[in-house]
């Protein structure tokens, strides 16, 4: 499959399994999860679309494995802003992660650190290259702001890695965001 399919499947999948699942006619688990066949049947692709999409992800957007039930299921592997409960334990987070945005974004972020926006936590990246392509979906110029993670730990603020190697928080307060 061509990589321009792959990418328009993989939006398609990623918006039914995080955002708007009613809208597929999907049903996800408290933790996110869906049998395959009904994602099959809900975007009318076939299984080996589907596994080529979940193999061939740059960032492993998606986790497929077979439930308690036996049957086989597939969840976005964060990034929601449905409710759900990933069930991710507390983390410890490296001394510093990354936050790539636009500059646009700058002046309120200094003043007012950053918010989770739609999604249920603020995303961060183990290294600045990776924060690059995150701020790059956004227009003008790329800004990488560095977090003090070591001291928000300290400080008590709770960490998640999601299983893609996201780490999650519920807020960056200012303070914490090194120059
Ligand atoms: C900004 C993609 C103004 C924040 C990526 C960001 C990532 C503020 C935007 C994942 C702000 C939220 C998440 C404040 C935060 N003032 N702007 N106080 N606080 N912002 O998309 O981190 O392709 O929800 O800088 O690769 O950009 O979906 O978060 O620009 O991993 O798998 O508000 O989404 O992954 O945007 O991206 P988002 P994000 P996927």
């Amino acid at each position: 499959m061509d990589r321009e399919r792959l990418v328009r499947l993989s939006k398609r999948m990623s918006k039914a399994l995080r955002h708007d699942p009613d809208r597929a006619g999907l049903v996800l688990d408290p933790a996110g999860w869906t049998p395959v066949d009904a994602l099959l049947a809900a975007l009318r692709i076939e299984r080996a679309e589907l596994d080529a999409v979940v193999a061939g992800n740059d960032k492993q957007r998606f986790a497929v494995e077979r439930g308690a039930d036996g049957v086989l299921r597939i969840r976005a592997n964060q990034g929601h802003s449905v409710p759900v409960d990933l069930g991710l334990p507390p983390a410890t987070p490296p001394d510093r992660l990354y936050h790539g945005t636009g500059a646009g974004a700058l002046e309120s972020i200094r003043a007012t650190g950053l918010h989770r926006g739609g999604r249920h936590h603020v995303h961060l990246s183990a290294d600045s290259e990776t924060a690059h392509w995150v701020g790059a979906r956004r227009a003008g110029r790329v800004v990488i702001l560095t977090v003090d993670a070591a001291t928000m730990a300290a400080d008590g603020h709770v960490f998640h890695r999601s299983a893609n190697g996201v780490w999650l928080t519920d807020a960056v307060p200012a303070r914490y965001l090194l120059d």
